[in-house]
């Protein structure tokens, strides 16, 4: 008997120990995974994309001779079910960040020269060849480190600039305002809706984030927005789009993989349009400026998305600034093929030295528009000629 009521308490123990294993197991699978480390830190471009809305078939080719094909109005199921009007707008953001903070490298490269400038006792030749090491170091590029120093040193001689490498310095920073002058930097609206921007570049400049960027800008600005998945080249290139698009409240037109980008920006016109919009930013793939075939591709889109209802009023040159004088040969080709009507210069913020800058205004006489200072929605500035010169060279 007294064996049995111990066999049974034992069994008991047994099956209660059992239950609270099972429990705490569920705990730990209730709990979930823990975050990833990026996740945890909140770095945005690498959140995950928002459930994609359904894509817009897109029309076949516009044909250049005349009214694209299937372009009647917005082909295939809405992407995006609210009226500009009615979509929230993103919510007010941080201050923007100021090139002076985020131009780092630029400033550590040629602060110790400028100080080794200054405590120079007078502007000799000595002077010279010191500030001609720096600007070039600093990307200005040889011709117009030539032209800047020939009229310094001409108006040293002739006194209306003191002997003094303060004095010389300071007139450096005057003419490099001035290389600016006169510049229409704003960005231009066409006078009747939807207004198009389309954005082009070579690969990996920043093409796709400054139109998230600008999205979440014009958004905020009470301006409703379409963006057009140009670039149907790549495969990410939509969900990457989508994903800014769904951040700023703007609405996204897409086509398949593969489709014509002409087609799929003319489908964005006429969804922008219908609905009334203000504004179309138009991604494209990147491309290789030497290539013939692309660049003929990207005017076709061009043409395509000027005609009515679309007026073309930004074409935007997107130069990474960190590729130095190579950008130079990017804008050349680019400004011929599309009549680039500004530069967005981007990652200014990274290992750029920033003379590049002034190459592009001096050799080019494109007006820089806008500059990105990093990956963040925010991280897009207006360009301000004083306030570069005076990081640069203070
Ligand atoms: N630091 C920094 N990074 C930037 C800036 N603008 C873009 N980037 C980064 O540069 C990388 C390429 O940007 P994308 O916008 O994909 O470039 P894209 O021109 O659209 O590239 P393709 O579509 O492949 O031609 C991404 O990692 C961006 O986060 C900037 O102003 N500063
Ligand atoms: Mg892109």
């Amino acid at each position: 008997m007294t064996v049995v009521l111990i066999v049974v308490i034992v069994l008991l123990l047994a099956v209660l120990s059992a239950g609270t294993v099972t429990v705490v197991r569920r705990n730990q699978i209730d709990r979930g995974p823990e975050p990833e480390p990026e996740l945890r830190r909140g770095r945005a471009p690498v959140r995950p994309a928002p459930p994609s809305p359904p894509d817009v078939e897109p029309a076949p080719p516009p044909d250049d001779a005349g009214p694209p094909r299937g372009s009647a109005g917005p082909a295939g199921p809405e992407p995006d079910t609210k009226a500009p009007g009615e979509r929230e707008h993103a919510a007010p953001t941080a201050q923007r960040p100021r090139l002076s903070d985020r131009l780092g490298r630029a400033r550590n490269l040629l602060g110790s020269s400028l100080a080794a400038i200054r405590g120079r006792a007078r502007a000799d030749d000595a002077t010279f060849d010191e500030l001609e090491e720096a600007l070039i170091l600093a990307d200005v590029g040889l011709p117009l480190t030539g032209r800047l120093l020939d009229g310094l040193r001409s108006r040293v001689r002739s006194g209306e600039i003191a002997d003094s490498p303060t004095a010389l310095l300071d007139a450096l920073k005057a003419d490099v305002v001035e290389l600016f002058a006169g510049e229409d930097r704003d960005l231009a609206y066409a006078a009747e809706s939807p207004s198009v921007w389309l954005f082009v570049g070579v690969n990996g400049v920043g093409k796709t984030t400054t139109i998230g960027k600008l999205a979440a800008r014009e958004s905020q600005a009470g301006r409703s927005v379409v963006v057009a998945a140009g670039d149907t080249f790549r495969a990410a290139a939509g969900d990457q789009l989508a994903m800014w698009a769904d951040r700023s409240g703007a609405g996204i037109v897409r086509g398949a993989d593969g489709a014509d980008p002409s087609s799929v920006v003319f489908d964005a016109v006429q969804h922008a349009a219908a609905r009334g919009a203000d504004l179309v930013l138009a991604d494209t793939a990147g491309r290789l400026h030497t290539k013939v075939n692309l660049m003929d591709e990207l005017r076709k889109v061009r043409r395509v998305a000027d005609r009515p209802p679309g007026h073309v009023s930004e074409v935007l040159l997107v130069l990474d600034a960190t590729t130095g004088q190579n950008g130079l040969a990017q804008a050349r080709e680019f400004a011929g093929a599309v009549d680039v009507t500004g530069v967005v210069l981007t990652k200014l913020d990274g290992t750029a030295k920033g003379g590049i800058v002034c190459a592009i205004r001096s050799e080019l006489g494109l007006p820089i528009k806008l500059v990105g200072l990093g990956e963040g929605a925010d991280d897009l500035v207006a360009f301000d000629p004083e306030e570069f010169a005076e990081a640069l060279f203070s």
